[in-house]
């Protein structure tokens, strides 16, 4: 079901012999203790009551002293986690916001005419680059279950993973533009996937990185992202130090407030652009400490204590998103249908199965109205606004929303 991860993926830090051939000291130059959830099921892993449930493995996050970067301690075998992938890339109003806002800054980049998506899910933001003016769009994801999706909306798909790609650059020629959205947080092998950007990138291409930006997540204790997809928590070191590796380089940083604070990170083949001012500033004083982690576990904890007292009070509570981040919350506070009675979700392969690792079903969003629960317990915060104005029918009629992360009772309902 898994292997174990113990040497940093971005910089090879305690690896047998890292980069520069010099043999590890296997008792000090180890990956540090960072955060852990303990055992946990995978988080995309909805069943039904007849389907059988790919398991559990240890949720725990080690940290790099050398480049910073979070990572998990086991890699969980891709087979489980994506052969039958229930996630689709949200077509929310945020979203759909998201990709005007990265695709403005792109153009200001490069010709953005001919672009790679590498995680291209069901072509989704390809297909928004075509509406915004590109001429040739190639994506590339593992998903099998995905690609009549993509194929639907005009876009060509690789089905493919772009790390284990022999020569990507001959499946997918020149291009002006490589992106890569949350993606990279998912991929095991950081070297294989940097070495084939750098096939693929020419001197005028720009390679845009999208991740969630862990000193976000740390300074939110936002958890819930923390789950076995995510096998990395991006810093900015540990993205240069595996971009320079292979004749990349950083060119711009641009922070977005997208599922929970992110980093669009450019890359250029290296030399080929003056990068911009600030950007290598920011990265050679980006600074997180193991005292973040310790601080990241201790908010963290409070926040799952704060919410299964909440739910021992045994009122009247559902859940609104069954995203992986639900999965996270509902099995750390360890609530079953008695505490939570279903979990509304938007997303047809999630409806009708189970939370994973509990009995909580997954239901149409017109549950809500149908139900009546008191409280619902917004696990796709990430989507709060537009998700509070499309409910408001529910609220009108008394229902009131749980903010799982506030930090203060005044800001818990909504
Ligand atoms: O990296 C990943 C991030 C980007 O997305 C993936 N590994 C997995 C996924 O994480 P997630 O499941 O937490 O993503 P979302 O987009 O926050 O999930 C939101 C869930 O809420 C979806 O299942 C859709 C649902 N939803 C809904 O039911 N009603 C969403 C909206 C906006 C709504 O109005």
């Amino acid at each position: 079901m898994y292997t174990l991860h113990t040497h940093c993926r971005a910089c090879g830090f305690a690896k047998d012999t890292n980069p520069t051939g010099i043999k590890a000291n296997p008792v000090t130059d180890r990956l540090q203790f960072g955060f852990s959830l303990g055992l946990q099921p995978l988080a995309n892993d909805f069943c039904d009551e007849k389907q059988e449930r790919r398991g559990f493995a240890p949720l725990d996050v080690m940290v790099c002293p050398q480049c910073g970067l979070g990572q998990l301690s086991v890699v969980v075998n891709p087979n489980l986690l994506y052969s039958h992938y229930p996630y689709v890339t949200s077509d929310s109003e945020t979203m759909r916001e998201h990709f005007q806002t990265i695709i403005h800054e792109l153009k200001q980049e490069c010709a953005f005419s001919s672009i790679l998506e590498i995680g291209s899910n069901d072509g989704l933001f390809l297909e928004h680059c075509l509406k915004h003016g590109a001429s040739r769009v190639v994506g590339i994801d593992p998903a099998r279950n995905l690609l009549q999706a993509s194929a639907a909306r005009g876009v060509m798909s690789v089905c493919a993973n772009f790390e284990q790609m022999m020569s990507p650059e001959h499946v997918v020629g020149d291009v002006d533009l490589i992106v890569a959205r949350h993606v990279l947080c998912h991929v095991d092998d950081w070297t294989a996937f940097f070495r084939n950007l750098g096939r693929v990138a020419r001197e005028s291409t720009v390679v845009a990185i999208e991740v969630p930006y862990v000193r976000n997540m740390l300074a939110a204790s936002e958890f819930d992202t923390v789950y076995h997809e995510h096998l990395s928590y991006a810093s900015l070191q540990a993205i240069r130090c595996a971009a320079k590796a292979n004749n990349l380089d950083l060119h711009k940083v641009v922070h977005y407030p997208i599922h929970g604070g992110s980093i669009l990170v450019l890359l250029r083949v290296e030399g080929s652009a003056k990068p911009h001012s600030d950007c290598i500033q920011e990265v050679e004083s980006e600074r997180i400490t193991m005292q973040d982690w310790g601080e990241f576990q201790a908010a963290s904890l409070r926040k799952i204590n704060n919410l299964r007292s909440f739910l021992r009070k045994g009122m009247k509570v559902c859940g609104y998103g069954a995203s992986a981040k639900s999965t996270v919350w509902i099995n750390a506070v360890g609530a079953t249908r008695n505490e939570i009675s279903f979990v509304t979700d938007t997303t047809p392969q999630k409806q009708w199965k189970q939370v994973p690792g509990t009995n909580i079903p997954v239901v149409d969003p017109g549950a809500l109205l149908r139900e009546r629960p008191e409280y619902a317990i917004l696990f796709a915060w990430n989507y709060a606004d537009e998700i509070i104005r499309k409910e408001n029918r529910w609220r009108e009629k008394g229902g009131k929303f749980i903010n799982p992360h506030a930090t203060s009772d005044r800001d818990f309902i909504i």
